[in-house]
């Protein structure tokens, strides 16, 4: 019998990640993870996923799967102890897939932009951060609603979109923790605070 696991090439601070890693252990999976270096990156990464970003996973069939959502999907499907991926409810589906898109394809650059405003002279800084709270005034409005950000209980979306929620907020801490987003804040706490965060968290220091 092989001993061979699925391999999941990682970073440790990457929010892409950190989703992946998140749905990888609430789904119960082991996986060899190769933490690599951004600035070498390892050339079987680069063979497998010419792209050379990560997370990338190979799974024992030889599938490369190249982006953090696919992984978190490809993870769920097997096991999905507590139905982050709401199997039955086509709309509330729907309502993560948008809310994901929108972290990804428009809070992203503008979290980007805050982080490393010094390499973006054309806006301010505050200028970017205001773009970005698009995003939050909407997370807190749905936050005051549920205690997650679909319903009550922890989703994909959730998962998918705290490590960007958490790098935002680690900008400018002073900032975050005074703002107006208060459900937010709570509801970033309670992700950062999950067993399943703790452990990933936990073992990139082994
Ligand atoms: N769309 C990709 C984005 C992944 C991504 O951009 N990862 C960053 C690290 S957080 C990366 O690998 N960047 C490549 C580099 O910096 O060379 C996904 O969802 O997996």
């Amino acid at each position: 019998m092989s001993n061979r696991l699925p391999i999941l090439y990682s970073f440790r601070r990457c929010p892409y990640a950190m989703r992946a890693r998140m749905a990888i252990k609430t789904a119960g999976i082991s996986v060899e993870q190769i933490e690599v270096s951004l600035k070498h990156k390892p050339r079987d990464l680069l063979e497998c996923s010419p792209k050379g970003t990560v997370p990338v996973l190979v799974t024992l069939d030889g599938e490369v799967i190249e982006q953090s959502r696919d992984i978190m999907s490809w993870a769920l499907q097997k096991s999905d102890p507590g139905n982050w991926l709401l199997k039955e409810n086509d709309l509330k589906q729907q309502a993560m897939t948008q809310l994901v898109d929108k972290c990804d394809f428009e809070f992203k650059p503008f979290l980007d932009r805050y982080k490393y405003f010094d390499r973006y002279p054309e806006e301010s800084q505050e200028e970017y951060r205001s773009r970005a709270e698009n995003f939050l005034t909407e997370l807190n409005t749905a936050l005051s609603k549920h205690a997650f950000l679909i319903d009550d209980n922890m989703r994909f979306a959730d998962a998918a979109i705290f490590p960007f929620i958490r790098q935002f907020a680690a900008v400018d801490m002073e900032w975050f923790k005074q703002s107006s987003y208060t459900h937010v804040q709570r509801w970033l706490e309670v992700c950062v605070g999950t067993e399943t965060f703790l452990k990933i968290m936990e073992k990139q220091r082994e």
